[in-house]
């Protein structure tokens, strides 16, 4: 009984703690007793916005009202309303720090979310995402009856009618999750030139929310922004070499890089068939596992996610605490990359994952690490498979105002286009695209393509793990881009968590166009594996996750934290 009793005090005591340390840091100045069962939107998990949607706290309207900027016109005219309307994204997505997280909202996602609540009321909810607003990179189609525009962040795309939503946004929709808007992002994915990440000629530049002006990383750069500071409960984004681990990692979230062929590309505006892949940036690995279970599976128009097992599996079931016990991890150094900063914090998590019962191998070098380091065959890959699958993807739309068909057209657009597209003095490259106009599929192709495969899977991460009888690699996810390129070509998967923060005594860099590096950039910490080994890194995410709780131990700068919150709409 009295162990019970003082149980009972020490979790009182921890809860009043967290709330007067962590609760009134999260919502800066606001009242928050009279509403104390609402969730922070800052933080909110998808399971806290489903009970609290469930126990009708509040509606998916209420919450689209607060994550949405528009709708405004065509439902209410009234001044508070329009307030509470433009809220969060309106906060700081054009005025304030002007993050230009967001490129569109979703004209349709007000009636969506009323469809919702009226048939979660009458019928229950879909899924564990029914009524969730969830936001797109402006790489993934959506049907055009929403009102949205699919552009990768380039005007030559906009208006273009895709014949259907991405699968992915299709298995978003089925589920029940609101698909809010869609977010800005390194046009094309990074693949035009030499640009800063974040910036496209639709969304201009976007920036981090932890340091004025900083580089939000990228190419999944909005759907990371508008995450971590809550503009939604959660985001899709996509990677071919690096862009959902690293603006997850930059921006603060968990991210999952899954297996090309775990999820469906198709009605995503490719790079490359190879290595492309579309996965959750999320705010816990709990959020980005109940998303990544949804968005999977086999699709007949990706014959790629064929190579999966026959059934999904529900990847919630991963969140186990001890999951990191008797678990092998290795640490090729090579490839951690040169940050003091965070080779000290990655030194500090080995000794926090050893402490929960892993065992880790340091080092375990890739055996072919130098090769790897000096291949240059991943850039003829993508480059001769962007020029094809670009192609393929304009040609299976059904509408483009533009006329642009190929790459040649688009190379013509963006110089017919210059005051949108080549913007000096920072975004006048496209040499990208012009090194991949020049490619043909022929012998040299074919002979790299299958180099990445032996070097990244055979000689790169399956034989390391082999070699080492590791279950995953770990690393730093800021600064290894080496060891995501063995990733990126093998087409492996990789779960990143949070891992720490630049210290305050780091100088900022110069803006050129963004700040490089700036006290309180957030770093990660990169769990990767073999094929569809997906569950099992969720699993060593997890527990390190709840082991060290590190995303809430720095917010966002005060400016870039969005004050509206539900209490500012229920009812209004
Ligand atoms: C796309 O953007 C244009 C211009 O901003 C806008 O008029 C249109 O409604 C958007 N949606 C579609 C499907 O074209
Ligand atoms: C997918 O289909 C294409 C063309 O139909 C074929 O060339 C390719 O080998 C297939 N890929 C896989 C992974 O099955
Ligand atoms: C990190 O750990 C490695 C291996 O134990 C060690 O060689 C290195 O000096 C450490 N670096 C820092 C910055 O702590
Ligand atoms: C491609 O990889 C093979 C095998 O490692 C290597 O011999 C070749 O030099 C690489 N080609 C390029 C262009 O890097
Ligand atoms: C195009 O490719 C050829 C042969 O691969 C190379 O010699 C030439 O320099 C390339 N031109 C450009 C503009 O990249
Ligand atoms: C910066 O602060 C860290 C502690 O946060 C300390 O270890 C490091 O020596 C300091 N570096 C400089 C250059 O002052
Ligand atoms: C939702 C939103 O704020 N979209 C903006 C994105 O950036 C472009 C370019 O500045 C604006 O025109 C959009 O209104």
């Amino acid at each position: 009984m009295q162990k019970v009793f003082s149980r009972f005090i020490l979790v009182f005591v921890l809860v009043l703690v967290y709330q007067v340390f962590v609760g009134s840091a999260l919502v800066p100045g606001q009242d928050v007793s009279s509403h104390a069962a609402l969730p922070d939107l800052y933080e909110a998990s998808i399971a806290e916005l489903q009970s609290g949607l469930e126990q009708g706290l509040f509606t998916s309207v209420d919450l689209v009202k607060v994550d949405s900027t528009f709708c405004i016109h065509s439902l209410d005219n009234d001044q508070n309303v329009r307030q509470a309307y433009f809220a969060r994204i309106d906060e700081v997505n054009l005025q304030g720090p002007t993050l230009r997280a967001v490129i569109e909202m979703n004209p349709s996602a007000l009636s969506q979310a009323a469809a919702l609540d009226a048939e979660r009321k009458a019928t229950g909810p879909r899924s564990a995402l029914h009524g969730i607003p969830i936001l797109l990179k402006d790489n993934i189609a959506t049907e055009a009856s929403d009102g949205m525009n699919t552009t990768a962040g380039s005007f030559a795309l906009l208006g273009s009618i895709p014949p259907r939503d991405a699968t992915v946004a299709a298995k978003l929709r089925a589920a029940g999750a609101v698909l809010l808007g869609k977010a800005n992002l390194s046009e094309w994915a990074h693949f035009r030139g030499n640009l800063a990440s974040g910036f496209s000629g639709r969304g201009g530049q976007a920036t981090c929310p932890y340091f004025p002006q900083a580089d939000p990383s990228g190419s999944s750069s909005g759907s990371g922004i508008g995450t971590a500071i809550g503009l939604t409960a959660a985001a899709l984004g996509s990677e071919t070499d690096g862009s959902i681990i690293s603006p997850s990692s930059r921006n603060n979230l968990v991210g999952i890089k899954p297996t090309v062929g775990r999820t469906s590309r198709a009605g995503v505006i490719p790079i490359s068939v190879h290595q492309d892949t579309v996965g959750p940036m999320a705010r816990s690995v709990a959020d980005a596992a109940a998303i990544l279970t949804i968005i999977s599976g086999r699709d007949p128009l990706d014959n790629f996610t064929f190579a999966q097992p026959p059934v999904v599996p529900d990847f919630s079931k991963a969140l186990k605490p001890n999951g990191l016990k008797g678990v092998r991890l290795g640490v090729p150094r090579l490839f951690q990359g040169s940050d003091k900063n965070i080779i000290a914090a990655f030194n500090a998590s080995i000794e926090i994952i050893r402490g929960l019962g892993a065992t880790v191998v340091d080092p375990a070098e890739f055996p072919d690490a130098e090769e790897i380091l000096a291949s240059n065959n991943e850039t003829i890959v993508l480059d001769t498979d962007f020029k094809v699958d670009v192609k393929n993807y304009i040609s299976g739309l059904l509408k483009v105002p533009t006329g642009v068909t190929d790459l040649a057209d688009l190379i013509a657009f963006n110089i017919a286009h210059a005051d949108e597209e080549l913007i000096p003095p920072f975004y006048t490259d496209q040499s990208e695209f012009i090194e991949a106009e020049n490619t043909t599929v022929d012998a040299a192709y074919y002979a790299a393509l299958a180099a990445d495969k032996d070097l990244g899977q055979t000689r790169g991460i399956d034989g390391t793990l082999k070699k080492f009888n590791l279950d995953a690699i770990l690393l730093p996810s800021e600064g290894t881009s080496f060891a995501r390129v063995a990733a990126a070509i093998a087409g492996y998967p990789i779960v990143a968590v949070p891992l720490g923060f630049q210290p305050d005594n780091v100088t900022a860099t110069a803006a050129d166009p963004v700040i490089e590096n700036a006290p309180g950039l957030p770093f990660g910490l990169a769990f990767m594996g073999t094929a569809f080994s997906e569950f099992d890194l969720i699993t060593y995410a997890f527990a390190y996750e709840q082991a060290t709780h590190t995303r809430l131990k720095r917010l966002a700068y005060p400016a870039a934290i969005p004050k509206t919150q539900l209490q500012d709409v229920i009812g209004k």
